[in-house]
């Protein structure tokens, strides 16, 4: 439940918030796969109730355990997770069953479904008044009880004591592990008792060996708990369930790429920080939350819109043994609450594709840019190698090695950096793989020539549009 179940040879997997199935599937077959992705994280698959102006939020309302969303229905997905598996390219649902919708009397959902929050009535489920906790509020996160048994946001708490409830979430979970997919982000984990998460996800089947799974391969699970310390729920409660999203992760790239700390001191970035064990956690720059506001973090946290930090920071992630890491891909917002690019209907309109592969129709798509794939190559090719010949100015520039199999160097000074530095790489020639790619036997960024030591001469200047250098064995020239 800790390993992410890749193919051999991809670790790295993005979050392709709001995508469409069908767009999606055609990502990984004509880019992810071919580009060494690892894997998707998927916005929940589960019917959520249709609220107002379509905020991207409603996808965290359920209102049924069919597969029917703004993604699309049970048929697309299906076909998406067996073109993904096809291309290498493994599925992670993101699954919200800590509550089901609140707010009214009677609504309906994606797929037609409907429901009376008020009363606690869920027909396409179905769950009744019986199978949620007592209405209450969370006010209180110093208090367990509290956090666990009362409701988020307004949002109806299920009983996941009950037998009858942890059957039909487990059912479901169980259906998408038989169409094919490789594990799930548990979302508002903090929310649920531990022995409850552990009654239910112990009971799901092993994953599908035939998309190529491992027989007996247990399913991947990410349990979204957020604690930056001080509060009544610690994630070292859930360690033994699955992976933990480390919020620290998040917020400490952040004030670190921002300037508000030097980067020398990330040399014991991980454990000696005060993170949870490395193979328990999920590391990320931002989230769908904190990119916007919700969630936590605050103001520090990295987006796509403060680019040239951001970047650093995910290389930084990408190049670093600490974690399995997730990639953020989002659509450009001003509001926090907008939903995706829409049509009058409220359909969402996917990505368009630009001739140099960046996205079109309001998309980000982060994992477009050349720094974000090409670290992803990156990671692949220095698999199974550790961190060594640290480096650092005694501030903000650093540099290391992946074994020699890899070196990365990050300029975050008002001034440049222009040094020799030891690279652990056979003497040639490299590309650059920041600013620009290996094309055919040529680099169309900048070159780094490795002696016989090693060593070679590595130049960032303050100016650039990259603050950071990195070249690998497959980036030889
Ligand atoms: C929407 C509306 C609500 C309405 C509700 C029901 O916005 O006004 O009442 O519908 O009609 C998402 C949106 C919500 C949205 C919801 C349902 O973010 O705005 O509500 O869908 O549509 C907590 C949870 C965490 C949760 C996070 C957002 O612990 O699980 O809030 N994340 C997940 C999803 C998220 C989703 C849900 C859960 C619900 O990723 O997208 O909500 O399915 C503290 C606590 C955290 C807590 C935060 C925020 O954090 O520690 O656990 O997260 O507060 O309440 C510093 C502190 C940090 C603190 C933070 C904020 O950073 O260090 O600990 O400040 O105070």
């Amino acid at each position: 439940q800790w390993d992410i179940n890749t193919v051999d040879g991809r670790s790295v997997m993005v979050h392709l918030f709001e995508w469409k199935w069908g767009d999606i599937a055609n990502e990984c077959e004509t880019f992810l796969g071919p580009m060494g992705f690892g894997g998707v994280q998927i916005s929940p698959p589960t019917e959520n109730a249709v609220v107002g102006d379509r905020p991207w939020w409603e996808r965290y309302q359920p209102i049924s355990y069919n597969f029917v969303t703004r993604s699309g229905d049970e048929a697309a997905l299906a076909d998406m997770i067996r073109r993904c598996n096809a291309a290498g390219v493994r599925i992670y649902p993101d699954i919200v069953f800590n509550h089901m919708t609140g707010g009214g009397s009677f609504l309906t959902g994606t797929g037609g479904s409907t429901a009376e929050p008020d009363n606690k009535q869920y027909p396409g489920v179905p769950y009744g008044p019986n199978d949620f906790n007592p209405t209450c509020t969370i006010t209180n996160y110093n208090d367990p009880n509290n956090v666990r048994n009362c409701e988020l946001v307004g949002l109806k708490d299920l009983a996941q004591s009950s037998e009858y409830v942890r059957g039909k979430i487990r059912d479901m979970l169980n259906r998408l592990i038989d169409m094919g997919v490789a594990g799930f982000r548990v979302d508002a984990a903090k929310h649920m008792w531990p022995g409850d998460m552990q009654a239910i996800l112990g009971g799901l089947n092993n994953l599908n060996t035939d998309h190529g799974f491992a027989a007996g391969a247990r399913p991947f699970i990410v349990q979204e708990v957020i604690d930056l310390g001080g509060e009544g729920v610690s994630h070292s409660e859930y360690l033994n369930i699955g992976r933990i999203t480390e919020f620290r992760f998040s917020a400490e790239i952040g004030k670190m790429f921002r300037g508000l700390n030097q980067l020398k001191y990330l040399v014991n970035w991980g454990e000696g920080w005060g993170f949870m064990a490395s193979g328990s956690a999920l590391g990320f720059v931002d989230n769908h939350d904190n990119q916007r506001g919700h969630g936590a973090g605050g103001a520090d946290i990295l987006t796509y819109k403060v680019s040239k930090q951001y970047k650093m920071a995910t290389a930084f992630n990408l190049a670093h043994t600490y974690g399995t890491p997730r990639m953020m891909s989002s659509f450009a917002f001003d509001n926090t609450d907008a939903g995706p690019p829409k049509d009058g209907s409220g359909n969402t309109v996917g990505p368009g594709f630009n001739a140099d592969g960046t996205c079109t129709n309001g998309w980000v798509c982060e994992h477009r840019w050349r720094q974000m794939y090409n670290m992803v190559g990156f990671r692949n090719a220095v698999a199974g190698t550790v961190i060594n010949d640290w480096w650092d100015n005694g501030n903000n520039q650093i540099a290391f090695c992946r074994g020699d199999k890899g070196f990365i160097a990050f300029n975050n000074e008002g001034s440049n950096l222009n040094t020799n530095l030891q690279t652990c790489l056979s003497a040639g020639t490299y590309c650059d793989v920041i600013s620009g790619s290996k094309e055919g036997g040529s680099c169309t960024g900048k070159s780094v020539t490795v002696g016989g030591d090693g060593t070679a001469n590595i130049v960032i200047n303050s100016d650039e549009d990259d603050g950071v250098l990195a070249i690998h064995v497959n980036s030889k020239l």
